[in-house]
């Protein structure tokens, strides 16, 4: 009757066995980093522990399902077209993990504490497993579709803040500085105003956690792939709160321009987002 489980194997027990072992093994190493490599500039990095997580959690994945298939962020070309086509070529495969080893990997880097290990599960292009892990603070954040969004055992329900003004929200500064960073800039200014303040904690799937956990009421950022949002979606949308992209339409893979709320600042935030 459950559609996570399959020959007896949880998905979700094995993705919350994958980010648990990738989180601590990342938090043991921090510090330690030889230099990051850029991918793209001096504001797109990666380190070998970003590698070794991805490639700890692809083997630990394929020992229990072999026959499903796999996105990670470092198995994938630097920059947007290729990030687009990878995800392209994949998203209609039965089984999909979708991963990301590193979420925060500027912060990993500098040893500034939140960066996670993002671990979903796609079925036919739709996300029905979703595990976010902060190891900084040892918190689990698990949703299955139709289940429910949970920290460690306990339900998450967004904020019930229901105006702007009420309201903490996060984004980010893109590492993309030609189209994304600008647009984003003007929308924290139209944005900065109307609400109680804004953060960026320098992961996008630890801001849409914390958005499932009504510790943010809102979330957006411009140019971001599937691995940074979609176990957040799913986290979002199973504690009550709505995931679309900056238009209005129902997240879905393909999304890069995200907006993620509580729901009920959701048509005020899409209009501010609209205004820059
Ligand atoms: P990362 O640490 O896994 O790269 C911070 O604003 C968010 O943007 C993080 O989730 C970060 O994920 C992501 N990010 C960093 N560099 C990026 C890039 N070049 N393109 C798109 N997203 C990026
Ligand atoms: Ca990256
Ligand atoms: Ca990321
Ligand atoms: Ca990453």
């Amino acid at each position: 009757d459950n559609e996570a489980v399959i020959g007896g194997k949880s998905f979700t027990a094995v993705a919350v066995n994958c980010a648990s072992k990738a989180g601590e093994w990342i938090k043991s190493r921090i510090g330690q980093v030889a230099e990051p490599d850029l991918k793209i500039s001096l504001h797109d990095l990666v380190t070998e522990v970003d590698k070794g997580s991805e490639r700890l959690i692809r083997n630990l994945i394929g020992t229990h399902f072999p026959e499903h298939s796999f996105l990670g962020e470092e198995g994938v070309e630097p920059g947007p077209e290729a990030s687009v086509k990878a995800l392209q070529k994949v998203s209609a495969e039965e089984y999909l993990w979708i991963v990301d080893p590193i979420d925060g990997t500027t912060n990993y880097v500098h040893g500034f504490p939140f960066f996670t290990v993002s671990i979903a599960l796609a079925h036919r292009g739709k996300v029905i497993v979703g595990v976010v892990y902060d190891p900084s603070r040892d918190e689990l954040f698990v949703a299955e579709r139709g289940k429910g969004a949970y920290v460690h055992g306990r339900r998450m329900k967004v904020s019930a803040e229901t105006t702007l003004d009420r309201s903490l929200v996060g984004s980010g500064f893109p590492a993309e500085h030609q189209v994304a960073l600008p647009r984003n800039l003007k929308q924290i200014q139209t944005m900065a105003p109307q609400v109680r303040n804004i953060r960026t904690a320098g992961s996008a799937a630890l801001q849409m956690a914390y958005v499932a956990a009504g510790r943010l009421s809102g979330f957006w950022e411009i140019g971001l792939n599937s691995w940074d949002l979609a176990a957040g979606s799913l986290l979002v949308e199973e504690a009550g709160g709505t995931v679309t992209d900056q238009s209005g339409d129902p997240y879905h893979l393909g999304v890069r321009n995200v907006a993620a709320s509580n729901g009920h600042i959701h048509a005020d935030f899409l209009k501010e987002l609209a205004k820059a």
